[in-house]
């Protein structure tokens, strides 16, 4: 048993802060490290102690081996947790961890090794009886021996670098006139990828579910699965959806792909918390694809119909100490989804974004709900990582109890400042073919017209709304806005006032009553002159046109007013000679059936006024002379 008090986590944003809340509720001290870029991040927040690695981009920062040794050694940690991403599967930095008396938490560096070599990982679990696709892995790489094993199996076939992973490099034939030309290119662009020509070859499986094995192994020889999860939501090679258990799966065939995935694990010597993909085709045959040596990003559904904590196991192997259950103790319990949210722009191709999340509102956790995040209003998303906010996971007695969940988790998150997958998550949970669990790899491919269809344009209804909520919510005091405030407009009657709103690409002058009040279908939060509402599902960012500003552009010179639009004089509020203060009172207009005031830009003296009451002035007209005059004259 070894010493484990102190843990630096080698990671940033919602794995790091999910590992050190077990980690801290286990009563370890918890060392965060962080870039320049991620100074005020929330993992940095909640460590105990946080050390800066500088840089910011990830080769200068949170993928620098050397500088993270140094941290852990600085620190005075025992052991480094990976996360995922970055380091984690790295063999050499756990390698190095180990050579320094340092605890890798994750397995051994020779396990990783024997994962990173595709063909040579497809041998091993030849070896271990787990189910390959059919094909061929071997050391030949002439045209050949890929045409012979090609005819074998039949066409469609995959060809797949040896070093690749995740989906880099493949190329589906259809047919052998097209294999030659196929390998040779394909073998060129694995050397440039992974400076690594070696292809394998598989039967290519149509439209595919994936689902994986969550396993667990100790240091002493034990090993069990914790169930599977259906990761078969995807694009491009990126999961969205998740959930556990793989809807439809049979008793026997969870019994047999655990097995499976535990043979997997012993064959390499595995320790720590893996997961064995396979691919399961429509006919209920699996197939072995790949192990990711890992805690995974969807690893909260697991627990959630586990009821355990992966990241408690995977301090407590690090330990030496055993798995805390037999395979027939391990839980089942309910049905769990997990879908990411990402700060990307589905409109423009799922294209990252970044930005200042300038509203950022999650719904609570707690009674099947859990949100795992690591991000806060005010961050910056910083477009050097990986642009994922949040996990939002649902839990419920069936899957259908845990999609309305996530369908309402969703409707209660609000983010703006930067652009989400949210409606798009939206859009895919409630699909009928999704509530029906009709799941395979193609479903975001086929349904994409769907998923992406444009909102409806935006109607009167909207309009109307936005225009009431615009009048009944106030900027927030630290940025002051003459308009937005509220104070500096007010509506000329009991039953009409007119906004000018505009949204995306739209504009429109809105005339509404303004004393409605009630009867709002349309809700939003203001920050400064931006009103951030949510309506029928999708999120808007609405901002009324602010005529003073508009203005303040034709001011004729410093310290004069002028009309911000053709409008009459209600009020002339000073004489010629007042002394004023900043944001005085000058002058009243009625313009568009609305009250504006024209307000003193600065403490100073009145020179000159060039209206009456009544009168019709254009915009731009000079109303109103102030000579500005500082604090130290008196
Ligand atoms: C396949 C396949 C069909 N047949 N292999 C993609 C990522 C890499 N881990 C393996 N992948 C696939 N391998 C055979 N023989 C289809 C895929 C595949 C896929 C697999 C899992 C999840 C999403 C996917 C999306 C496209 C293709």
């Amino acid at each position: 048993m070894n010493i484990l008090s102190k843990l630096l986590i080698a990671n940033r944003g919602e794995i790091a802060c999910r590992i050190m809340r077990t980690a801290k509720s286990l009563g370890l001290e918890c060392v965060a490290v962080y870039s320049d870029a991620d100074r005020h991040a929330r993992h940095v927040r909640e460590a105990d102690l946080a050390i800066a690695l500088g840089g910011a981009k990830p080769g200068e920062s949170y993928l620098n081996i050397d500088k993270i040794i140094a941290a852990a050694k600085a620190s005075g940690a025992q052991a480094v947790h990976p996360g995922y991403g970055f380091l984690s599967e790295n063999a050499q930095f756990a390698q190095r961890l180990t050579d320094e008396g340092l605890v890798f938490i994750g397995p051994p560096a020779s396990a990783i090794e024997a994962m990173g070599s595709k063909a040579a990982a497809k041998a091993l679990m030849e070896t271990a009886q787990v189910p390959l696709v059919p094909g061929y892995h071997g050391e030949d790489q002439g045209y050949e021996t890929f045409r012979a094993a090609a005819q074998r199996m039949g066409y469609p076939v995959l060809l797949k670098p040896s070093a690749g992973g995740g989906g880099k490099g493949m190329k589906v034939v259809e047919e052998e006139a097209a294999l030659a030309q196929a390998l040779e290119s394909a073998q060129r662009e694995a050397l440039s990828a992974f400076g690594d020509a070696r292809m394998l070859v598989e039967k290519y499986v149509l439209e595919p579910r994936h689902v994986e094995i969550q396993v667990f192994a100790d240091q002493h020889g034990n090993c069990v699965y914790l169930h599977e999860r259906d990761c078969s939501i995807q694009r491009r090679h990126q999961k969205v959806i998740e959930e556990a258990p793989a809807p439809g799966l049979p008793a026997e065939l969870r019994l047999a792909m655990g097995e499976a995935a535990v043979r997997a694990a012993q064959a390499i010597g595995y320790v720590g918390a893996g997961t064995v993909e396979f691919l399961l085709d429509a006919r209920g045959s699996f197939y072995f694809m790949e192990m990711n040596t890992r805690l995974q990003v969807e690893h909260p559904v697991t627990e959630a119909i586990t009821g355990l904590d992966l990241v408690a196991w995977q301090l407590r192997v690090a330990r030496g100490e055993r798995l805390p259950l037999t395979q027939a103790q391990v839980p089942m319990h309910g049905h769990a989804i997990e879908a990411r949210l990402y700060a990307e722009d589905p409109d423009k191709g799922f294209l990252p974004a970044s930005g200042r999340l300038a509203l950022y509102k999650e719904p609570a956790g707690g009674d099947g709900r859990r949100v795992d995040s690591g991000v806060q209003e005010g961050d910056e998303v910083s477009p050097f990582y990986d642009p994922m906010l949040a996990k939002l996971i649902a839990w419920g007695e069936n899957r259908e109890e845990a999609r309305l969940r996530l369908l309402a988790m969703l409707a209660q998150t609000t983010v703006a400042g930067v652009k989400t997958n949210r409606h798009f998550l939206q859009r895919l949970l409630g699909h009928p073919h999704f509530a029906e669990a009709r799941l395979d790899t193609g479903f975001i491919g086929r349904h994409e017209h769907e998923l992406l269809q444009p909102a409806e344009p935006l109607g009167d209804e909207f309009w109307q709304q936005a225009a009431r909520l615009y009048l009944h919510t106030t900027a927030a005091p630290t940025q002051p806005s003459p308009w937005a405030s509220g104070t500096g407009w007010r509506s000329a009657g009991p039953s009409e006032a007119v906004l000018e709103l505009h949204c995306g690409d739209e504009r429109r002058r809105v005339a509404f009553d303004p004393a409605a009040g009630d009867g709002l279908t349309i809700t939003g939060v203001r920050r400064g002159d931006a009103l951030y509402v949510q309506w029928q599902g999708a999120q808007y960012e609405v901002r009324a046109v602010d005529p003073l500003a508009l203005a303040g552009a034709a001011q004729a010179a410093p310290g004069s007013l002028a009309a911000p639009m053709n409008g009459s004089v209600v009020k002339v509020l000073v004489e010629v000679g007042d002394v004023v203060d900043a944001g005085a009172s000058l002058v009243v207009l009625e313009a568009m059936k609305m009250e504006h005031t024209l307000r003193a830009p600065s403490k100073g003296r009145v020179t000159a006024i060039a209206c009456r009451t009544g009168d019709l002035v254009n915009e731009g007209a000079v109303l109103v002379a102030v000579e500005e005059e500082s604090d130290d004259v008196a």
